[in-house]
């Protein structure tokens, strides 16, 4: 290479490295191909006052040495493009800053996690059960039969195509499958989610969480029924709930209930949630009827038992004290971060 090209191209690959900012670089840079006095445009339009013989060689280092600077200048760019001015180039050994605080368990979750520990503690062991139901586990098992009028009650999602497979409006469809799966005697909860055809309002939701809990064994009788779920309310929400109990028809059970706990929202003054009657329901509960339990292969002269469906999400919106059920699925991050 020509000494004058072999000078300039050892000065100013020094010149490039050398610039730690982008304002430095663009000085090189106009120093080397300043249209005027740039250093490279002067010895490239000097190439025509060259010899013949001298400019082809000369002309074509001359480029290749353009070539190089310019390829260097864009890549030292790249890597002092991003910093402010004057500051050190990134140094990939300086410790992290304090990583801000991971998220949390959804207040469903807790509120679940919460319920598992204490039906376990009384020996009910923890199942899950499918989202994707069949008409047969969803209805007819539980003495629903085709055309029922207390199917309207729980309308639901269906799937195009395969009419017997909806989403499951209940947990309870999991009575019959595990007592198929396991037999009697039995005790179990299964928390889960559930869908609904619903007009969405603070109460209602098209996607939910239930905790279903059955008991199958030698005279069971409503009065168990009654010291589980009491202990359950006082567990979760002190000893000074008031639980109250009111006939309602379900026709997997009978008799069967509905039950209610003080809305915490307004302690039982009445409010927009509880409609103005102090009391909110979280569970529908009662002695399971026969047909259930023969729907499931068990001897129903043999066993009976109880079962009950808590609302998770309204037990959560009772224990956090919030008033709108359809914050839960919101994705509003403000919302989550408070739990
Ligand atoms: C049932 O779903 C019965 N499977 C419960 C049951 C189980 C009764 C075992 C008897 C024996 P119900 O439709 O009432 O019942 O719902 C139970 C609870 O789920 C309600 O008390 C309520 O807290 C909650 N829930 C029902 N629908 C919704 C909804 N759309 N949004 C939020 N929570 C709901």
């Amino acid at each position: 290479m020509n000494t004058e090209l072999k000078d300039i191209q050892d000065r100013e690959e020094r010149a490039i490295k050398k610039a730690k900012t982008v304002k430095e670089l663009a000085e090189v840079e106009l120093s080397l191909f300043g249209r005027k006095q740039g250093l490279l445009t002067t010895v490239l339009k000097s190439l025509k006052d060259k010899p013949e013989h001298e400019r082809r060689t000369f002309g074509a280092q001359a480029n290749t040495l353009k070539t190089r600077l310019t390829q260097q200048i864009e890549e030292r760019r790249a890597i002092v493009g991003g910093l402010e001015e004057g500051s050190e180039p990134f140094d990939l050994s300086e410790p992290l800053l304090p990583i801000p605080a991971t998220g949390s368990l959804h207040p469903v979750t807790q509120i679940s996690e919460e319920l598992e520990e204490c039906f376990s503690a009384m020996g009910f062991r923890v199942l899950d059960g499918p989202e994707l139901e069949n008409d047969f586990y969803n209805f007819e098992a539980l003495n629903h039969p085709a055309d029922h009028p207390a199917r309207d009650m729980q309308d639901t999602f269906y799937i195009k195509d395969a009419p017997a497979l909806l989403m499951r409006t209940h947990t309870s469809p999991m009575q019959v499958r595990a007592l198929r799966q396991y037999g009697a005697p039995l005790a179990a909860i299964v928390p889960g989610r559930c869908f609904r055809n619903e007009a969405t309002d603070a109460r209602h939701e098209h996607t939910f969480h239930q905790l279903e809990g059955f008991l199958v064994d030698a005279d069971v009788s409503f009065a168990h029924l009654k010291g589980v779920l009491e202990a359950v309310a006082h567990q979760l929400f002190g000893e000074m709930v008031r639980m109250r109990l009111r006939p309602k028809y379900y026709p997997f059970v009978e008799p069967g209930v509905s039950g209610e706990v003080t809305c915490m929202l307004c302690e039982g003054k009445g409010c927009r949630v509880c409609k103005q009657t102090g009391f909110l329901e979280v569970f529908g509960a009662g002695l399971i009827h026969p047909n259930v339990l023969r729907a499931a292969d068990i001897n129903a002269r043999r066993w009976s038992g109880f079962a009950f469906g808590f609302g998770l999400t309204r037990l959560a919106m009772l224990k956090y004290g919030i008033t709108d059920v359809r914050l839960f699925h919101s994705g509003d991050s403000d919302f989550l971060k408070q739990f």
